[in-house]
């Protein structure tokens, strides 16, 4: 494939100082394409073409009306295109075709959910005193940017940018330097349909251009999804320009299960929220809490699942696909390997050999049974398709360990019982909470964040536009 070129102020542009990053497919190890290295100086054009682009007359007539028109318009495109872009989303990240593809039509989703809202936020007229016209008036928050991670780039480059333009922003995205591919496909349709400068794509490591463009005082706004520390840094810098952010940073999210739930119904969920995307999602049901009665029932049927699971590249219709990179790969397996004395590894734990693909990183789905909630391997994200799991004795137990660890972003509740299922549901800090489901990433119009250490704000759904909008109040005094 040839080389990936950014797209800033309406130019490609490659690198000029042959300062490529290769980019790697996870399933084989094999090269993909390269992108370009982004420095301090493409960050600055691309903010400085924003700005230009922001005050614009092209993108200022550009009607609320026709930005959900255009959106729409994506959408369509998107899902034209559907099978070429779950390909090379399915290349760069080696997830199961079946999951690319619905990630392709989420995407599309979102644009088609923010294009109905485009032409609909508005403010209000608030009654004051006679003769004061008093009047909200909603503007876009002006450049906004957005660094997308490796799990889910389509998706999450979508529900943030589709609702940054529906209301009348340009925006800066970030690929991550693992998977460029589906975001450089849409640049090319930005590009072409878009006045220049209104939607750039930028490449390269983050430390580098992803920290130039953070810090830089001409954002006016970032959405950041990844890791707790990169999300932390972020911040920092968005302080020093007084810039919000919103940020989504992943989590240790429980599926709690109670002595009355219905398991045939909850075996599936739990399995798929945790292998998805090879255990590599934000919100995936990476812990379970089970009630002690029901634990070894549970448990058994789990294994026995597991099992059955085929691990490989998206080439074989795996169910679970490869690590995203070497780092991450090696970064689970040194965690599994200091495992074996804290707890019991019921099945997997350990790294794969799929033939014909001995350079991809595989992992076999694991479950790990710990005595206690502490371990660090039942509190920190593990980001692989890994399952802790701890017993619990009774109601109060399961929400105090529900809530035991530094992130609140999604838990599932499974109970037959409406009165422990909407007890434990409002006791649980957690952005989402499913009851006899678990929706990893799933629903659109969904408010999706985090409690604690998960995140600030809310992405998704009607209350995203409030991201990227600035509210003036005017006042008007009437005087004849
Ligand atoms: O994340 P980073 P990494 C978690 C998951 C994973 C861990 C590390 O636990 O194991 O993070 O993954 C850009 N300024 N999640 O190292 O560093 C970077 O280029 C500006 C959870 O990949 O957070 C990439 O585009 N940007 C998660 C993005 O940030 C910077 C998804 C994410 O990278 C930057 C991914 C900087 N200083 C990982 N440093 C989720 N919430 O779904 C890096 N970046």
């Amino acid at each position: 494939m040839e080389n990936i070129q950014m797209l800033i102020d309406g130019q490609w542009v490659g690198s000029e100082q042959e300062q490529w990053i290769d980019v790697i497919n996870p399933a084989s190890g094999e090269l993909i394409t390269q992108i370009v290295r982004g420095n301090e100086k493409h960050a600055d054009d691309a903010v400085q073409a924003a700005r230009k682009a922001l005050k614009s007359k092209e993108w200022k007539s550009f009607k609320p009306f026709e930005r959900g028109q255009f959106l729409q318009e994506t959408a369509r495109y998107i899902r034209a295109n559907a099978e070429e872009l779950a390909k090379l989303e399915s290349i760069d990240i080696g997830k199961p075709s079946a999951q690319a593809k619905g990630d392709i039509e989420a995407a599309a989703r979102y644009f088609e959910f923010y294009a109905g809202l485009a032409d609909k936020v508005f403010g209000d007229s608030i009654p004051i005193e006679e003769d004061l016209l008093n009047v909200t008036v909603i503007e876009p928050i002006g450049v906004t940017l957005h660094i997308v991670p490796w799990n889910y780039p389509i998706q999450i480059t979508a529900r943030s940018v589709a609702a940054a333009i529906a209301t009348g922003n340009v925006v800066i995205v970030k690929s991550s330097e693992d998977t460029p591919l589906t975001t450089n496909f849409l640049a090319k349709w930005f590009h072409e349909k878009l006045p220049k400068g209104v939607f750039q794509h930028l490449t390269g490591y983050g430390a580098e251009i992803g920290s130039a463009l953070t810090s830089h005082s001409g954002v006016n706004q970032i959405t950041f999804t990844g890791s707790v520390p990169t999300g932390i840094a972020v911040m920092k810098s968005a302080a020093n320009n007084v810039v919000p952010v919103t940020l989504e940073l992943g989590g240790k999210s429980p599926n709690v299960v109670f002595k009355d739930a219905d398991l045939e119904r909850a075996v599936p969920v739990i399995v798929n929220s945790i292998v998805q995307n090879a255990g590599q999602t934000c919100s995936a049901g990476s812990r379970l809490l089970v009630e002690e009665t029901i634990a070894d029932e549970l448990l058994e049927k789990l294994v026995v699942k597991f099992k059955t699971l085929k691990v490989g590249p998206p080439a074989n219709n795996a169910d679970v696909g490869p690590i995203i990179n070497e780092k991450q790969y090696k970064q689970i397996l040194e965690i599994l390997g200091s495992i074996e004395e804290q707890a019991k590894v019921l099945v997997g734990g350990e790294a794969v050999q799929v033939e014909g693909y001995e350079n991809g990183f595989y992992i076999s789905p694991t479950i790990i049974e710990a005595s206690d909630h502490n371990n660090s391997f039942v509190q920190e994200e593990i980001f692989g398709p890994v399952l802790s799991v701890v017993r619990f004795s009774d109601v109060e137990e399961a929400i105090e360990l529900a809530n035991a660890t530094e992130y609140g972003l999604v838990a599932g509740v499974w109970s037959k019982d409406i009165d422990v299922a909407h007890y434990v549901a409002s006791r649980i800090d957690s952005g989402q909470v499913f009851v006899n489901s678990y929706g990893a990433a799933g629903g659109v119009q969904m408010p999706f964040g985090g409690y604690k250490k998960s995140g600030i704000g809310r992405e998704k759904s009607h209350l995203a536009v409030q991201n990227y909008i600035q509210i003036k109040n005017i006042a008007i005094q009437v005087q004849l």
